[in-house]
């Protein structure tokens, strides 16, 4: 069941290993499966004797502070070192700095799941049909160290939990099921990671939710639904856009509902799109004429205009996508 190419994992296992120091980043807005497969490749970099750091441009959220080592995670990118790996990352633009970065090392790794990956380092790992980058990490740790422990267990644990929507997704697949297996049997406490990332909800987010379910629209057809946040309902409940981890999963939820979104304000008339999709359309697609990415079930864009008129035409394309209209003579 293991997905990485031999050959190709013999590359980054040698860059891994002849590098002292490495640098380890991952998209903004970092997610479960951002960090947790970034820390576990830092620790496991580090108990190998390398001079490891972790970069990203956003500090990391609340709700994964537990995760073992989430303290190395610096917004300072340090130059001059060995290796750079990007992990989780399918756009330069959501790399932070790296791109600008990216030819200040000797060499570079990519390691990632996203359909829409455009990154090119010296070395890809590219697998979409993996459930989360930790799946690949994984094949890696079990070569670079077989008896990785608890540390390193918890960040691939989190980070296939929470890609694979605690293995709810259709990008569950036997090796996820495996993985976890093995995980738990190094000493993973499935119900500590969840309380640690479900259920340990500060009041003000819940306060937020309904702020923001007050938003849902839904299109004449019923197979598209959308929410929105505002900085104002930020104000109004003493968060910001780390409360907003998951939110869309709400309209989603809906019987019927093929594609939900969600909108955040990100400026004046700003906004930043994320899609789910319950399978039958591909969200990336979607996206891709807007200048965003992601994957068949999960993508987004940033669009600036009229909040109620993008909406609008959101709907109309999952409309049209599902073929229940026929488009405007
Ligand atoms: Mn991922």
């Amino acid at each position: 069941m293991a997905l990485l190419d031999p050959g190709l994992k013999d590359e980054a296992v040698k860059a891994l290993t002849k590098s002292d120091s490495v640098v380890i980043a991952s998209h903004i807005d970092p997610d479960g499966d951002a960090l947790g497969s970034s820390l576990a490749l830092a620790l496991l970099l580090r108990q190998m004797g390398k001079e490891v750091f972790v970069y990203n441009r956003d500090l990391v959220p609340y709700s994964y502070k537990f995760l073992p080592g989430a303290e190395l995670v610096t917004d300072i990118l340090p130059k001059n070192c060995d290796l750079l790996c990007l992990l989780d990352c399918s756009e330069m633009a959501r790399a932070g700095e790296c791109l600008s970065a990216w030819k200040g090392y000797r060499q570079s790794l990519c390691i990632d799941h996203h359909l829409t990956a455009e990154v090119n380092a010296d070395i890809n790992l590219i697998y979409s049909q993996a459930c989360a980058t930790g799946e690949l990490v994984y094949e890696l740790a079990v070569v670079l160290k077989p008896d990785f422990g608890i540390e390193i267990a918890v960040n691939l644990y989190t980070a296939i939990l929470t890609d694979t929507g605690s293995f709810r997704y259709s990008n569950s697949t036997p090796s996820s099921f495996a993985i976890a297996g093995d995980l738990v049997a190094r000493g993973v406490e499935p119900w500590e990671i969840t309380q640690q990332v479900y259920e340990s909800q500060p009041l003000e987010r819940i306060k937020l939710i309904g702020r923001v379910l007050k938003t849902l629209q839904i299109s004449d057809s019923r197979l598209a639904a959308a929410v929105w946040v505002t900085e104002e309902m930020f104000a109004e409940t003493g968060t910001n856009s780390e409360y907003t981890d998951g939110l869309v999963n709400y309209p989603r939820s809906i019987a019927g509902v093929e594609v939900a979104f969600m909108a955040r304000e990100i400026g004046p008339d700003e906004y930043k799109f994320s899609f789910r999709s319950r399978g039958r359309v591909n969200v990336a697609e979607l996206v891709v004429g807007f200048g965003g990415g992601g994957h068949h079930n999960a993508a987004g864009c940033r669009l600036k205009g009229p909040l109620l008129e993008l909406i609008e035409r959101f709907f109309s394309l999952v409309d049209e996508q599902c073929g229940r209209i026929e488009p405007n003579a």
